[in-house]
């Protein structure tokens, strides 16, 4: 079989070049342009020899054509910051590093430009929405300047993980002809393969008469899928399911942009790369889910009719399949259009398997075999075993540590996970030293603490968090960061000030209105009240024991603790 055209420069050159770069302004790829640079230098991208230029983009925007004529559906451009592009001269060669700063490539600039993003925004993704995960990625975390350009690569990113099951278009390639496969049908997948996928790969790979090719995407998918550690295990586990010698597996190092019909189009044109005849397009391929009128961003087989439409120009057939669903009576699945009127389907959708796995409850075997569910259950255990953050917010002497401390022993009581107390003053101590009570300071600390309590919440454990942290917007922050990794319960110890003054355990107050101590929370910088916390507690009417007893009912009623 033919090989693509890789970008990386003989080992000699690149060992010349790599030398030569200590003298090139460096540019630190974010994650997502790595795994756009490793699609490029290895062939996945051919035609494409580099980041787009202008000319290319404006092309790719407005028609999905290259300047040069050929089809091109995903802008494909190298973002920077403007301080970088200032320094930058059209005719320079830079070079790209990774994030630990190993080189991965030069780029020739030939091109520096200031592209319009709602204009590419409405043009590629059909919609200036910010509800859409690549349009809130082009205009809040994409750089505001494009940088086109040649590539030579230097040296592949390395992958510590799962390499066996990695591979380029060209060792792919050799593969599928060292075993004879001469029409194989890739299935592109972000999702864990339950018993509908099997079904539908199988029928598919039947159907035209191919082996097939799992294909899934391990670089970059919608914010809060499965990780792909997960998922490739669950792929493991259900490899051998298939027909003997029929079916393989590999892993796509893409960042994916959840681009919908454009999306679908690269997918297949990167299949024909990876030496496969034919590429199943299901139902709302690669689909962003809804806009912000609550309504999907694009129809259910749009993504179809734009591969039909170029399948013989990209040479690759189109495998489309509608959604499948269960036959209850038939006890087998059936694309949901060859339903009889009567028959009894059963369908568990994304949402409910969440649900199921978050509470623990059974996920029958005809949605999933069972070895799939228990590599979820591993990573997905139900939420009383799930770790946890505790965030108590309120003014010094309100009663947070007091509150924490008791339901720190009551939780380590019940002795279902481990607990940490990251109070105030101990991490003024241990952690954050050196700052002080400016609101920046004040930021960084609690920015800390979120940072640890994430690590804690990640690895199964309980975060009990009990700063001021009198910002309302770092504690947002705090929150996002948070529950990526589970339950985030805020709660705000509203003690009222006059309270807190007359206690004044610390004498702190006192010094604060005789200007000794400066900056003190509620005297002389300001606290901003909680909008939504899950409690708020009074402690002038409750004791600590009940206010540490409220907040146990309240991980109760979200699941947390059994
Ligand atoms: S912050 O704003 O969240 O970073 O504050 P925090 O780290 O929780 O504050 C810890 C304790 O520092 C004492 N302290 C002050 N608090 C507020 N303002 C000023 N200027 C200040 N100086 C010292 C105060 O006792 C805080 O402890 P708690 O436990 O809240 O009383």
């Amino acid at each position: 079989m033919d090989k693509v055209k890789e970008l990386y420069l003989p080992s000699d050159e690149a060992a010349a070049a790599k030398a030569a770069a200590k003298d090139y302004k460096s540019w630190d790829l974010t994650p997502r342009q790595v795994c756009d640079v490793e699609m490029l230098l290895d062939g996945s991208f051919a035609p494409l020899e580099g980041f787009l230029t202008e000319a290319d983009y404006d092309g790719v925007c407005a028609s999905m054509r290259l300047a040069s004529g050929a089809l091109w559906p995903m802008p494909v451009t190298l973002d920077v910051t403007e301080a970088f592009a200032g320094e930058v001269e059209t005719g320079e060669t830079i070079a790209l590093r990774d994030q630990e700063g190993v080189l991965i490539a030069l780029m020739e600039v030939s091109d520096i430009w200031t592209p319009d993003k709602s204009a590419e925004a409405a043009m590629v993704f059909g919609a200036d929405d910010d509800r859409h995960p690549a349009v809130h990625y082009l205009k809040y975390t994409a750089g505001p300047v494009y940088l086109g350009g040649r590539l030579k690569g230097i040296e592949a990113p390395v992958h510590y993980d799962f390499r066996h099951h990695r591979h380029t278009p060209n060792e792919l390639r050799a593969l599928f002809d060292k075993w004879g496969w001469h029409r194989v049908v890739a299935f592109q997948t972000r999702n864990p393969l339950h018993r509908a996928h099997m079904e539908l790969t199988m029928r598919a790979a039947q159907e035209v008469q191919a082996n097939l090719l799992i294909h899934p995407v391990v670089g970059m998918t919608k914010p809060g899928d499965v990780d792909h550690f997960t998922r490739v295990r669950c792929y493991e586990a259900i490899l051998n399911n298939y027909p003997e010698q029929t079916t393989t597996m590999s892993l796509l190092h893409l960042a994916m942009r959840m681009g919908g019909p454009r999306e679908a189009l690269w997918h297949a044109m990167i299949r024909k790369n990876y030496g496969c005849t034919h590429f199943i397009v299901g139902r709302d391929h690669a689909g962003p889910g809804n806009n912000a009128k609550g309504e999907p961003f694009y129809g259910p087989y749009d993504a179809q009719e734009l591969v039909r439409e170029h399948e013989d120009e990209v040479g690759i057939k189109m495998v489309p399949f509608k959604m499948m669903v269960y036959s209850q009576d038939h006890a087998q699945y059936v694309p949901m259009d060859e339903v009889g009127e009567d028959e009894t389907v059963l369908n568990i959708s994304g949402t409910e398997l969440r649900r199921r796995l978050q509470v623990g409850l059974d996920i029958p075997e005809w949605f999933s075999p069972p070895e799939v569910i228990k590599e979820l259950r591993r990573t997905h255990p139900p939420r009383h075993q799930q770790g946890f953050t505790v965030f108590f917010t309120g003014l010094s002497g309100s009663g947070k540590s007091t509150i924490a401390n008791a339901l720190m022993v009551k939780l380590m009581e019940m002795g279902d996970r481990p607990v940490t107390l990251l109070d105030g003053d101990i991490v003024r101590k241990n952690l954050s030293s050196e700052l002080t009570f400016s609101k920046e300071h004040r930021d960084l600390n609690i920015r800390r603490i979120g940072f640890v309590a994430g690590e804690i919440t990640k690895n199964g454990g309980v975060a009990l968090c009990a700063p001021i942290a009198p910002y309302a917007a770092t504690r947002r922050e705090v929150r996002s960061m948070i529950e990526q990794y589970g339950a985030f319960c805020e709660i705000h110890v509203a003690t009222p000030l006059e309270i807190c003054e007359e206690r004044d355990r610390k004498g702190l107050y006192a010094k604060a209105r005789a200007g000794i101590i400066k900056q003190f929370t509620g005297i002389d910088d300001p606290y901003e009240e909680p909008e939504a916390p899950e409690l708020k507690i009074d402690t002038v009417k409750v004791s600590p024991d009940e206010a540490a007893h409220q907040v146990i009912l309240k991980l109760e009623s979200l699941g947390l603790i059994r």
